[in-house]
């Protein structure tokens, strides 16, 4: 099992546009994180910095980054682009975490 962690930048005042749209989160994408291994995927909202915190748990990380190429990752992107800091190709601009403790 491989936990990762990242952190993400939402532009402020737009907390519950995104909570919004991941209650609302498409089917497709849905599918698409799972087939792509994700087991368990939390993104967390930390207010006083803006931070969005993600945390997955994943089995194999080069099918995880694959999710990255398709069709519906890349219009989810887009359409998130609005609210999120992104890179020129949309993807959100996401500074991995570094696990420093882990109690099972
Ligand atoms: C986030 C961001 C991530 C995506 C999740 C579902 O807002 O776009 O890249 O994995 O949504």
């Amino acid at each position: 099992m491989i936990k990762k962690a990242f952190k993400m930048k939402l532009f402020p005042g737009c907390e519950e546009t995104y909570r919004q749209r991941h209650d609302q989160l498409w089917p497709e994408m849905v599918e698409l994180l799972k087939t792509h291994g994700a087991k368990t995927y939390c993104i967390f909202f930390d207010s006083e910095t803006s931070s969005l915190f993600g945390y997955l748990e994943i089995d194999n990380e080069e099918k995880w980054l694959q999710v990255a190429q398709t069709e519906i990752n890349q219009k989810w992107w887009n359409y998130m682009a609005d609210i999120m800091e992104t890179n020129e190709d949309y993807s959100p601009v996401s500074v991995e975490l570094t696990k420093m403790f882990n109690l099972e």
